[in-house]
């Protein structure tokens, strides 16, 4: 059944404090998978939900950055690219990291896994880690229009979108020295391409050479890294009034980066990237448009008219949302982040829609699960046919479905949370035995 087969693949992709998204094609710890990893650990193990973010904050920098890579010192270098040899960089807690950021979902996660299972000290413990990590984004990344920048499209988490493909031409290819090891475990068609790599390997290499400190060719806001940014602030609200803190200043933070959001990022029905070097929009048609839903201050008709948009351009009704506008030229159901369905993008999706259209987001939570139960926890999904591509057991979609399935319920059955949990919580009791959790 979905629910142990979804706990199988946390179980086997579990390394003693964190979750490896996939065993083979990315066998280290990565951020933002940490993240949503913890949100559906929450649902049968909320201890190895905590442990899943303590131990990646282990790894912040001392300037606040949450390195979107921790890598495991036990994998041979040469079992993914680029390692810790390409990056050169350690945190002073002395792992070994990249120098770039992800999407910063951390503090949602965080504070999802304290609602699954209350733990103020948890929350104690993470609420400075977390706050540092948004300074961290205001400090080095904020643009004097209020927004966050990234500066690599790997940052952004929908690494070759169609939506980088202009800001990266500016990239040069050419790029040498390196062995792309992905090939070695998912079809070339599924996967960015080499000239994508070129530009990716330049870009991280000219930022590691500026001690991971300037901007290069591609500089970019992006509106989803942008709308996780609010969500944090929100989430920290949340947190600080647990702690003891003022949850003030996050709400009025929340509040200014959807209106410079709104202002600067909004057009005509979906919000767009804006790059940094040109102050112009990137016009084009990224699921990642939709994900300001997630934020309640988003004014009513901004949020129906992102709804429209997402019914007439993501075929957002029929279930599982495309990761690029299947009526855009560049769409491929196949390829990466360039139209495939992601549970994790539908599923912030699905959060934004619950307390606004609800027969949308049933949509969107059958679609997670149906795609799962038909084709298994892979990594993307044809989003008309939910035929699997990139890796199996993929460490999110499993997560994710745990989460969903403890909300919605299953194939249209009434939410059956406490079933669930009940159910999930046995699985834990068998499961949790001669863990590390981080000091
Ligand atoms: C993918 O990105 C990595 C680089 O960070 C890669 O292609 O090797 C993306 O899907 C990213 O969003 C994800 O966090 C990572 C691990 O699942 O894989």
């Amino acid at each position: 059944m979905i629910l142990r087969d979804a706990v199988r693949v946390l179980v086997d992709n579990w390394d003693g404090s964190y979750t490896v998204p996939s065993r083979r094609l990315y066998p280290h710890q990565w951020s933002w998978d940490s993240a949503f990893v913890a949100i559906g650990n929450a649902r049968w193990s909320p201890r190895r939900a905590r442990s899943e973010l303590l131990s990646l904050f282990g790894a912040q920098w001392r300037d606040g950055r949450v390195p979107h890579i921790v890598f495991n010192p036990k994998v041979p270098e040469g079992a993914y690219f680029p390692g810790p040899e390409f990056w050169q960089a350690r945190s002073p807690s002395g792992s070994a990291t990249s120098g770039i950021v992800q999407p910063p979902v951390h503090a949602l996660a965080a504070w999802k896994v304290h609602q699954a299972d209350p733990d103020p000290a948890f929350l104690r413990r993470i609420y400075p880690r977390l706050v540092a990590q948004q300074e961290f984004l205001r400090t080095a990344r904020r643009s004097p229009e209020g927004l966050i920048s990234i500066v690599h499209p790997w940052e952004s988490g929908m690494d070759n979108s169609p939506a980088w493909d202009r800001p990266l031409s500016a990239v040069p290819t050419g790029a040498t020295g390196f062995v792309r090891r992905d090939l070695g475990h998912v079809a070339a068609a599924e996967r960015p391409t080499d000239r994508d790599y070129e530009r990716y390997t330049a870009l991280a290499r000219a930022y590691r050479d500026s001690g991971y400190r300037a901007p290069g060719a591609f500089h970019v806001e992006d509106p989803l890294f942008n709308a996780a940014y609010g969500v944090a602030e929100l989430a920290l609200a949340e947190i600080a009034a647990v702690c003891g803190h003022d949850p003030e200043p996050h709400r009025a933070e929340a509040a200014a980066i959807t209106a410079a959001m709104i202002e600067h990022l909004y057009d005509d029905g979906l919000f767009q990237p804006r790059d940094v070097r040109t102050g112009c929009l990137i016009r084009s048609a990224s699921a990642a448009g939709l994900t300001p839903l997630l934020l309640p201050g988003l004014p009513r008709e901004i949020a129906n008219a992102l709804i429209g948009t997402g019914l007439d351009r993501f075929a957002l009704k029929d279930g599982v949302l495309p990761s690029f506008s299947p009526t855009a030229p560049e769409f491929d159901a196949a390829r990466y982040w360039r139209g495939p369905s992601w549970l994790n993008v539908t599923w912030l999706v699905w959060q934004g829609l619950r307390d606004r259209r609800a027969d949308l987001a049933a949509a969107l939570a059958d679609g997670m699960i149906t795609a799962a139960s038909r084709s298994g926890f892979r990594e993307y999904f044809d989003p008309f046919t939910f035929e699997g591509h990139g890796s199996r057991d993929f460490s999110w979609s499993a997560a994710l479905v745990l989460d969903v399935v403890a909300e919605h319920g299953l194939h249209g059955m009434p939410p059956a949370a406490r079933e669930v949990s009940q159910q999930l919580g046995g699985l834990g009791k068998a499961d949790d035995v001669g863990d590390h959790v981080p000091a």
